[in-house]
């Protein structure tokens, strides 16, 4: 396995800083994580000049602002990868079943250096607005650094959870110890050895990092305001032979795992949860138990729609946690009741549960005892408890979806603000674009299957989208392409009205934007499957971009034009 570090070089010359670069190019991709990283490597390939912004000092996105403690991703090594060369998916070999973010940091940083990538990234380097310049019919990227670039094009990589999310809890900023944000882990770790560690949050995050900061802390209180499902992930070193079996026919695995409904390759039960008897269901359950990882939810294939059937599998879930939590009291706090399993993302855990049965960890639940405030030394509730803290981990998850779009400051056609746009929620055609913002492409945006979805899978395929459609464009001398009002009206009617046959709406999760005060509720994931998604961007493309307009124009400029 190559497991080369960024280059190193070119890291400090970023590090030193550079001179403020104005240009004209062909096109401005924001954000160096696996869909930028992506998206550079396939607009070069049709010889387009390209310049990348990413604010972090590396390559990575997600995977390298997530550096919490027991970082690991839910969905599995053979997986999770990107399959657009052959070579690199054969010569990469991942040490675990699930990958942990070291691990899959170095992957991210191994592509950017076999495919020559960083030569047009700039980090440190944030992008602050995006204009529609209506006259030139270019878009004008401005960043923190004082770039200036007229693009062509615009793609957005900006990652789905990436705005990360502080809590308005009073009293934060008055906090004498360390606090740190999941989302934005120092780099060079933290030491808990001998530390009592507030832990506020029990989402995916919280439930990766609790098992691993309780080992080294010397108490752990986690304030939990929703109980989450979670299936233990029984993750192991990665064998041989699963991996030599993957790789003989990696080729077909990943052409099927695209017609799937999550972009994961795995069995789905064709049965429903009640068309089986009791026995046979708990059968389904328990293997699934104990093979471990998201594919729990594929036991039955009505899960996400029959809430009787839903039930069988959330009551399965509590009666492992009830066996595996030893004081009965915290194991009935640790229930998640009041939303159907699924419905909130579902999390993947080593050894959460068993973390409560540790001496050093408590549970405070805060929806009897809410948090009032944190003080100097620590977090105060209703009850009048002060829980002593010399550091507190937010987990408090992100804005997720819309925030990092709505940061960038973009503003298309007239003027318009994306934020003013989606003011009411999220509208989109396919979740790749969005009316009055042309050429602006979002890569895994709202209205798309996203994170409801093997992100590598739906990464690459809206990143091929979008390159054919540029080729497509050049092709055949048109300058610009935008959705339509109507079209974009029909698809957010068709994403509402399938999201809504599923239980999903049912719980108040970031999905639908209830994490954040004031968001509008809109089920933003585009729930209706990745194959049936992407046999619908296909067919559009192949009907002539229909519910797009296309305007022609002088043919696109080459790099070797911009020069
Ligand atoms: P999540 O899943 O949004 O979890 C955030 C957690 O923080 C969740 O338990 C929240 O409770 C809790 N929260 C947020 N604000 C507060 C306040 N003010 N008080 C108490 N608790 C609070 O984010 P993660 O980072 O864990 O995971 C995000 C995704 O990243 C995950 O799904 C994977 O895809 C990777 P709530 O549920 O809102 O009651």
């Amino acid at each position: 396995m190559s497991e080369m570090q960024p280059n190193a070089e070119a890291v400090a010359n970023d590090r030193h800083g550079r001179d403020p670069e104005t240009a004209t190019l062909d096109a401005v991709v924001v954000g160096a994580g696996f869909a930028g990283l992506y998206m550079l490597h396939r607009l070069r390939g049709l010889d387009l000049s390209v310049r990348v912004f990413e604010a972090g000092e590396g390559v990575g996105g997600t995977w390298y602002w997530n550096r919490y403690p027991g970082a690991r991703c839910d969905v599995e090594s053979m997986q999770y990868s990107y399959s657009f060369s052959e070579e690199l998916q054969r010569e990469w070999r991942w040490s675990e079943r699930f990958s942990g973010q070291p691990e899959i940091l170095r992957y991210a940083n191994h592509v950017a250096d076999r495919f020559d990538l960083r030569r047009d990234i700039r980090f440190e380097t944030r992008v602050t607005a995006v204009t529609w310049d209506e006259t030139a019919e270019l878009w004008t990227v401005e960043t923190d650094r004082g770039d200036r670039i007229a693009a062509r094009f615009c793609v957005m990589a900006t990652g789905c959870l990436s705005a990360a999310r502080m809590p308005d809890i009073p009293g934060l900023a008055s906090f004498g110890g360390d606090t740190y944000h999941t989302g934005h882990w120092p780099h060079e770790g933290v030491d808990f050895t001998g530390r009592r560690v507030a832990v506020i949050g029990t989402g995916s995050s919280a439930i990766q990092a609790i098992p691993v900061i309780a080992e080294q802390a010397a108490h752990v209180t986690v304030f939990q305001r929703t109980p989450n499902f979670s299936i233990p992930s029984r993750n192991k070193p990665m064998d041989d032979e699963y991996e030599a079996l993957w790789k003989s026919d990696y080729t077909a695995r990943r052409l099927k795992a695209r017609t799937m409904r999550n972009g994961i390759l795995y069995d789905l039960n064709p049965k429903g949860a009640m068309d089986v008897p009791e026995e046979e269901r708990r059968r389904e359950y328990e293997s699934r138990w104990l093979a471990g990882g998201t594919a729990f939810m594929a036991a039955f294939s009505n899960l996400a729609t029959c809430a009787d059937s839903n039930q069988t599998a959330a009551e399965f879930v509590r009666a492992q946690i009830r066996s595996i939590v030893r004081d009965p009291a915290v194991a009935e706090a640790l229930l998640p009741r009041d939303y159907p399993i699924g419905t909130k993302r579902i999390c993947v855990d080593s050894d959460y549960f068993e973390t409560f049965n540790r001496d050093n960890v408590t549970l405070v639940d805060v929806r009897k005892t809410p948090i009032e405030a944190v003080t100097p030394t620590g977090v105060r509730t209703s009850d009048g408890s002060d829980h002593g803290a010399d550091s507190i981990v937010l987990a408090t998850g992100f804005d997720a979806m819309t925030g990092a779009l709505l940061k960038a400051g973009i503003r298309g056609r007239s003027g318009l603000a994306l934020a003013d746009k989606w003011e009411a929620g999220p509208r989109t055609y396919l979740g790749l674009m969005t009316a009055g913002f042309p050429n602006l492409f979002l890569i895994t945006g709202p209205g798309s299957p996203s994170v409801l979805s093997n992100m590598m899978v739906s990464i690459e395929q809206h990143v091929d989208w979008v390159t054919d459609c540029v080729a497509h464009m050049r092709a055949r001398g048109v300058q610009t392409i935008e959705a339509t009002e109507e079209a974009e009206d029909a698809w957010v009617a068709h994403a509402n009205e399938v999201a809504f046959r599923t239980l999903y709406p049912q719980a108040n999760s970031w999905y639908m934007g209830a994490n954040i005060p004031g968001k509008p509720r809109v089920f933003m994931p585009y729930i209706g499957g990745v194959g049936v998604y992407r046999e619908k961007c296909d067919e559009i493309a192949a009907k002539g971009y229909e519910g797009f307009r296309l305007s022609a124009g002088p043919a696109l400029r080459t790099s070797e034009a911009a020069e």
